[in-house]
């Protein structure tokens, strides 16, 4: 494979796109399997896409509604190999741990369940039922149930997630960490803070509609594609689109339709048409400004401010007082071009969008800056009126419906009390672990069980090194998989690997549900034959784990409920809210939308008002000399699932061990491109390593740094989080760097 870096792309998808897709999926899962796997993705009554969870149009679905990285997501979904006996006999786990997560993923389809023994170096199958009595007694041996640990990742479907959700609360704990501790809980945290609801409040048609659409921290042209035919329809519609990230990014600049004629014949439209390369960490102190300016001009909402919201008047204080050096200094950006953003936002009806993700909310100020955000919106009154309005964009495919199924350590009393009175049995009421209380119970002894339904804990969380430690303390590792990874090499004294269907197979002719980034829940079947006999679907490994666990209990038959998905919708219509005549609706063409209060304009919050937020403007300073890096996607990778090793709009080829840096930082260091770089990372509880990486060049603010997260997860202090919401600041660490020797 060569190794290269070439300047980075100016606009997304186009011919390369397609190509890419075709040679990923009929490479890996061949053409017949993959063409159909194509022509059921994302297609009402085929299967919803398990990459991201930007949402499908309500209607008229082009024929091929899916995107080059969707394409990959299925290629490895539905590949042909499978891993089994023979493999895991041939390779040891320590052997496997010397490869790649690339490598890993390469392997194949995980095909029947496996037990590490505890002192053994193999994996050796084991028949369903012994794996369920060996979860059931090692959940009855823990002196609580409060030290066992049940994380979820985002693709679980909702029924999954309601079952388990279920299970692991008639066990009796609410640890149920979840990859959104890392991911949207800080977006979660402060819109219920602000407006009573943790989910967007705009609907695809809303893009058609606004004058502005703002995109803070986010980078669709790889992590959602689909976004890009939505930015570019808003665009011929008249929309401005501007861009804040510290990093020039190919998909924010421009976009070639790949399913129109005038894409593939390169043809792009413009995207951003102002493009602020912000300060990472830089963002509260330029919404302040914009905010400051807003208000100078006189350009706000004051039907909306005086009916709908609280704590105006301290917001103005707190506008007064933020003078135009320090924010310059903190966003990096001239007083002039926000004064320019403020002329864009205020020209028209004011119908602003403002779509973020990860660039906003991992960082230790991420709460108070996403609120920031909010208060924006407040001022303009662009909350729950055509065109305008709050989009969180969310990552997993179904990490949205997983939360609203009580995938959540902290649910609310009403969620808690309705269930304990649909199961007949006590349901426990004490928080439990987020992630990273997880990784720390399990470090220091007071969680000694872990449970991962989907998901790569061992790689998605902070501090590598540390994490692996906590998870080698446990009695038992036992993870739900489609796919072999990390996870499941770092194990406790004894470690079960149950490999479940994909979405995209066939689950003896049922259907499940997912919600997507916009609150349409909608129906999704499976069409693919499995990839092995021997797999089960995750409801049925859940359903029966309760039953060795736990037996029937109240009103729970475990097997009978999951045995048929309506009988676990009428469950959760019967406990969540939204969810009424949910058998019915499922089934609905292109879904049904959740009720959300704030589009409504009803503000469920203590206040019952739209709350600003007044918080010191702040960010992340790191000490003289040193950097301040961010961890963040590559184009051929889905969080820690490597595809490929390129990075195709970035201009890199056939190599992860990168960092990217301004040159005249590297000039400073007296590093030349290409050459080898060590990273230390700081914080309270000491030092961490990255050594010999090679240093890239890149358009980007100066004493800021860029690695691919899960490799530079090793440096993210496992200490080192967002304020309220806990999240790992993954994106604002603080390192120094030096030439390798
Ligand atoms: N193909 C593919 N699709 C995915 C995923 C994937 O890995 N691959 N992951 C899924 C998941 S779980 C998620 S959460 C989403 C993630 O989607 P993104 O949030 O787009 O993912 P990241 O690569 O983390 O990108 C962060 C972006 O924020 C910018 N950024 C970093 N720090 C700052 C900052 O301080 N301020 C501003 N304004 N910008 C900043 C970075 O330069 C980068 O462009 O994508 C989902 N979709
Ligand atoms: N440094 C740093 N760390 C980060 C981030 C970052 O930006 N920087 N991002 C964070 C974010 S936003 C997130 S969401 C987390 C992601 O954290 P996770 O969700 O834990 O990680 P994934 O890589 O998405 O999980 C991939 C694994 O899920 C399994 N899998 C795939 N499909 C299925 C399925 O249908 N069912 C089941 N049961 N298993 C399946 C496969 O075995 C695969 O190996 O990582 C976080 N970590
Ligand atoms: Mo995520």
């Amino acid at each position: 494979m060569s190794e290269s870096f070439d300047p980075p792309k100016t606009q997304a998808a186009g011919t390369p796109a397609v190509l890419s897709s075709l040679k990923q999926v009929f490479g890996k899962a061949g053409v017949v399997r993959g063409t159909k796997a194509l022509l059921e993705l994302n297609q009402i009554g085929g299967f919803d896409c398990p990459s991201c969870a930007w949402p499908d149009p309500d209607d008229d679905r082009a024929p091929a509604e899916f995107c080059e990285n969707g394409a990959k997501a299925i290629a490895s979904e539905a590949m042909r190999h499978t891993i089994g006996r023979e493999f895991f006999a041939a390779h040891s786990v320590t052997d496997l741990l010397s490869q790649s997560d690339a490598w890993h993923d390469l392997q194949g389809r995980l095909t029947e369940p496996v037990l590490l023994r505890e002192g053994a170096t193999h994996y050796e199958p084991v028949s369903w039922q012994e794996a369920f009595a060996i979860i059931a007694e090692e959940l009855s041996a823990l002196a609580s149930p409060d030290e066992a640990v049940f994380y979820t990742s985002g693709r679980a479907s909702n029924e999954a997630a309601f079952l388990y959700q279920l299970f692991v609360r008639a066990y009796g704990t609410n640890n149920l960490p979840d990859c959104s501790n890392m991911c949207h809980e800080s977006s979660g945290l402060a819109m219920n803070e602000a407006i009573g609801v943790g989910k967007g409040t705009v609907t695809l048609d809303d893009f058609l509609e606004a004058d502005v659409i703002l995109c803070i921290g986010q980078n669709p042209g790889t992590n959602h594609p689909r976004m890009l035919s939505t930015l570019e329809a808003a665009v011929k519609k008249g929309a401005k689109i501007v861009a804040v990230n510290p990093l020039k990014e190919a998909g924010l600049i421009g976009f070639a339709h790949p399913q129109h004629v005038s894409g593939l014949l390169g043809k792009s439209t413009p995207l951003a048409s102002t493009y602020l390369q912000v300060k990472v960490n830089g963002d509260m102190a330029l919404i302040r400004g914009l905010a400051k300016v807003l208000v100078e001009k006189d350009a706000v909402d004051h039907d909306f401010i005086r009916t709908h919201s609280h704590g105006f008047q301290e917001y103005l204080a707190v506008l007064d007082t933020a003078s135009w050096p320090e924010i310059e200094a903190m966003s990096g950006i001239p007083q002039e071009e926000i004064r320019s953003l403020a002329e864009t936002v205020a020209a028209r009806d004011k119908r602003l969008i403002t779509c973020w993700a990860m660039g906003l909310t991992q960082h230790r100020n991420a709460v108070a800056t996403i609120r920031e955000v909010v208060n924006l919106h407040v001022l303009l009154g662009a909350i729950g009126r055509p065109g305008a309005g709050l989009c969180p964009v969310r990552g997993h495919s179904n990490v949205q419906g997983d939360r609203t199924m009580g995938i959540f350590e902290k649910m609310p009393e009403a969620f808690l009390a309705t269930l304990e009175q649909q199961a007949g049995i006590p349901i426990p009421r004490e928080h439990g672990f987020d992630t990273v209380e997880s990784i720390l119970a399990m470090h220091n002894g007071r969680a000694k069980f872990f449970f991962g339904l989907g998901g790569n804990f061992a790689q998605a969380t902070p501090d590598s090194a540390f994490t692996a430690e906590a998870l080698r303390k446990c009695s038992l590792t036992c993870h739900v998989s489609t796919k072999l990874n990390r996870s499941h090499l770092i194990t406790g004294k004894r470690a079960l690997i149950l490999p479940c269907l994909g979405r995209s197979e066939s689950d003896s002719g049922r259907f499940i549900t997912t919600e997507n980034s916009m609150g349409v829940v909608q129906s999704s079947e499976g069409k693919l034959k499995p990839a092995s006999e021997h797999l089960l679907s995750e409801t049925d490994i859940i359903a029966r784990i309760a039953e060795a666990t736990l037996g029937d209990c109240g009103n729970i038959r475990w097997r009978w409920l999951a045995e048929d998905y309506n009988r676990l919708r009428t469950w959760i219509e019967a406990v969540v809210p939204g969810f009424e005549n949910f058998n019915d609706r499922a089934t609905l063409p292109g879904g049904f939308y959740l009720p959300n209060s704030a589009k409504e304009r009803i503000w469920k919050t203590p206040t019952a008002k739209a709350n600003f937020s007044s918080a010191p403007l702040d960010s992340y300073k790191p000490s003289n000399g040193r950097f301040l890096l961010q961890t963040l996607r590559s184009h051929d990778q889905f969080n820690t699932t490597i595809y490929g090793m390129d990075d195709r709009y970035r201009g890199i080829s056939g190599m992860r061990d990168i960092v990217f840096l301004n040159p005249k930082d590297m000039a400073a260091l007296g590093v030349n491109p290409g050459q080898r770089i060590d990273l230390t990372s700081h914080w309270n509880d000491g030092e961490r390593h990255l050594k010999g990486f090679r240093a890239i060049p890149y358009d980007m603010p100066r004493t800021m740094a860029a690695a691919y997260f899960p490799e530079a997860n090793v440096l993210v202090p496992v200490g080192h989080v967002a304020e309220g919401s806990n999240t790992p600041a993954s994106k604002s660490i603080e390192v120094s760097i030096k030439p390798s020797t």
